[in-house]
């Protein structure tokens, strides 16, 4: 570090402690927050550090009415994307350990701070923050130290920005992310791997045959379970009559709404054979395939289904429905669902 200069003042101290981040954040505008653990530790470790200290963290900028924090957020949240996936700031969060699990939280513990207490957040993904690129990796992932300072000069100068999350990244070409640009900041990246490129590639890549397939690198390895060691596909497969595995899982796929697991032990029996309906009110449906559409003249459920298509269907004891509501489920052939649990 370079010694400190007027204005600044370097201090220690455990964030989990109160009299701490009040000492901290007295009189602070903007905190840009990057304390914690950093890479791939023990869920306890993990919990004080990130879950545990960035509450405290929050919590203390309530209390001294901080206007923005700057979270550093981290592409691990997102590290099981395969490396040949291009991802924008709205895909899935698929993180790739207990540390990117801890990101999740981040994010989430500023956006609710956002809309329940009126604290700003701007969430930075940070890819891989170096002065340079080091490994095959970091020319999709690389966050130069420029960057990262015109974007962390961005996070405080900005008039207002709500919350915020966006990639931590420099404008390389082989970005795994977009945009590399945070237009709401002002934020535009001027460094781009790729003028290493040539260099990196003419060395050895660090990472094994599993780093290097997933955008999280040698994260993804750590207490990774090998397909051959996972539960057997065969032990969770519907077992129902007429439909293949494959014809559930795509209508699983396509459904909309929340999949509701519920221990019901039921019998059920289609009134003269042709149709069956769900008991419940608002929950639509199983053993769907290709076919089952609402039938809202049948039945006295309101989201009554009925199968439309021509096998009969059979008596099938659950002792687990997976029930599901599904929006469409009502008006469109195609979105109807699903299926169950094994079980019988
Ligand atoms: C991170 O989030 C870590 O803090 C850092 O140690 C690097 O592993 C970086 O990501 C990366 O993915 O390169």
């Amino acid at each position: 570090m370079t010694p400190i200069r007027p204005g600044e003042d370097l201090g220690y101290g455990d964030l989990r402690e109160v009299a701490n981040v009040d000492r901290l954040l007295e009189g602070v505008d903007v905190l840009i927050h990057m304390a914690g653990t950093s890479v791939e530790r023990p869920l306890p470790e993990v919990i004080e550090n990130n879950l545990v200290g960035l509450h405290a963290v929050y919590e203390g900028a309530r209390r001294h009415a901080v206007r923005r924090i700057v979270f550093a957020s981290s592409n691990h949240a997102i590290g099981m994307y395969g490396v040949d996936e291009h991802l924008g700031l709205d895909c899935d969060f698929r993180p790739d350990g207990f540390y990117g699990l801890s990101k999740m939280w981040g994010e989430g513990i500023a956006r609710m701070y956002w809309d329940k207490h009126g604290i700003e957040s701007v969430c930075v993904r940070i890819g891989s923050a170096l002065e340079r690129p080091t490994e095959s990796r970091h020319l999709s992932t690389w966050f130069g130290l420029d960057d990262l300072l015109q974007f962390m000069m961005r996070c405080i100068e900005a008039p207002k920005v709500g919350f915020l999350v966006a990639w931590g990244v420099s404008a390389n070409t082989r970005s795994y992310w977009s945009p590399t640009s945070c237009e709401c900041l002002g934020y535009y990246p001027t460094q781009n791997s790729e003028e290493f490129a040539a260099e990196i590639l003419g060395q050895p890549n660090p990472l094994d045959e599993l780093g290097r397939r997933f955008q999280g690198g040698g994260f993804v390895g750590l207490d990774y379970t090998p397909p051959e060691r996972r539960p057997a596909r065969t032990r969770w497969r519907p077992e129902l009559p007429g439909l293949s595995h494959n014809q559930l899982c795509l209508r699983q796929r396509t459904c909309t709404g929340l999949l509701h697991l519920c221990s019901i032990a039921t019998e059920v029996r289609p009134p003269g054979g042709s149709a069956w309906w769900m008991p419940k009110r608002r929950t639509g449906i199983f053993l769907g395939a290709q076919g089952w559409r609402n039938n809202s003249d049948t039945s006295r459920s309101r989201c009554a289904t009925r199968r439309s298509f021509g096998f009969r269907p059979p008596t099938v004891r659950f002792t687990h429905w997976a029930t599901l509501r599904a929006k469409k489920a009502r008006s469109s052939f195609s979105s109807a669902i699903i299926a169950s649990m094994s079980k019988r």
